[in-house]
């Protein structure tokens, strides 16, 4: 069976990404909720060894990401994510992989864009008013995300008539308006969203008919690491949801995924060379 994908190259900044074979994010959280609370310096210092680890893991590259967009997360001010993410950035600058940043503020942005920045992650898909305009100049991939309302509301009371049709809809929108503002496609990647106003039954259907939600053979990329989803389906709290999430990974990849977001990137990347090497194989 042929993959339901097109192989193109991604433009990342100074990196081409080579289409061919999937690629590991390694996420790197640069929320205070994710350290023990001692500290900007201490935070940061834990961010960048963890960062670090991820590459050695094997990591292609890195999503580094300052404000939560977690299912109920409040949103975090400018200063203070710019201030998180800024000394990372500086520590991570030549660390041989491209640097992606989730944010959707078009000032941290141009910040991270002028910091280094291969790769602009945002879950609002460049909504917010200006982002458009941070990212058109440069040449860094962006990565749209499909998500129903804002992280604070979003799992109150998702609804859809056909989740996958709306979701691919809203990407096809949003690679229109990019190109139409000079944005070439071969530097977007698509991301339906799992877990962003969603219910379980949304994201299983999203997951099983992941090539239908892409449009025109960009990537996708798919964060379910970890996800409320997965413990959905195994009752499983977020920190025994490896073997879940490696399970999503491969339905991920056999659907076409090109970029897995992930936190357990060597156990990522076992599963990924199972998954590519039963691909190659031949009879
Ligand atoms: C994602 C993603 C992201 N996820 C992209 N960026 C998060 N492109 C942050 C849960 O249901 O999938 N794609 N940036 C993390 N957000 C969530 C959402 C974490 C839902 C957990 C859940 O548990």
């Amino acid at each position: 069976m042929a993959l339901p994908f097109l192989f193109m190259k991604l433009r990342c900044g100074k990196f081409d990404l080579s289409p061919d074979r999937p690629l590991i994010m390694g996420i790197v959280n640069l929320t205070p909720d994710s350290f023990s609370g001692d500290g900007l310096a201490a935070s940061s210092a834990h961010a960048i060894d963890h960062a670090r680890a991820q590459i050695a893991a094997g990591a292609d590259m890195l999503d580094l990401g300052a404000e939560s967009s977690r299912p109920g997360a409040i949103p975090t001010p400018l200063d203070e994510e710019l201030n998180r993410l800024l000394p990372v950035m500086e520590a991570l600058a030549g660390c041989g992989v491209p640097i992606s940043v989730d944010t959707y503020k078009p000032e941290v942005m141009r910040a991270a864009l002028a910091a280094g920045a291969a790769m602009i992650n945002d879950i609002y898909a460049l909504r917010m008013p200006g982002a458009i305009e941070a990212v058109a100049e440069t040449d860094c991939a962006v990565c749209l995300m499909h998500m129903q309302g804002e992280p604070l509301t979003m799992q109150q009371a998702p609804a859809y008539g056909d989740v996958v049709v709306e979701v691919r809809d809203f990407l096809a929108g949003r690679v229109a308006v990019l190109e139409a503002a000079g944005i070439a496609r071969e530097r977007i990647v698509l991301d339906p969203g799992f877990g962003f106003g969603k219910t379980l039954e949304h994201n299983l259907a999203l997951l099983r008919y992941l090539p239908e939600t892409t449009v025109g053979g960009l990537p996708i990329l798919a964060g379910l690491s970890r996800k409320s989803m997965l413990g959905g389906v195994t009752s499983r709290s977020v920190d025994e949801r490896l073997p879940a999430s490696l399970a999503a990974a491969v339905m991920a990849l056999e659907g076409g995924a090109r970029i897995l977001r992930v936190h357990d990137v060597a156990a990522t990347r076992d599963a990924l060379a199972v998954w590519s090497a039963v691909r190659n194989a031949v009879k």
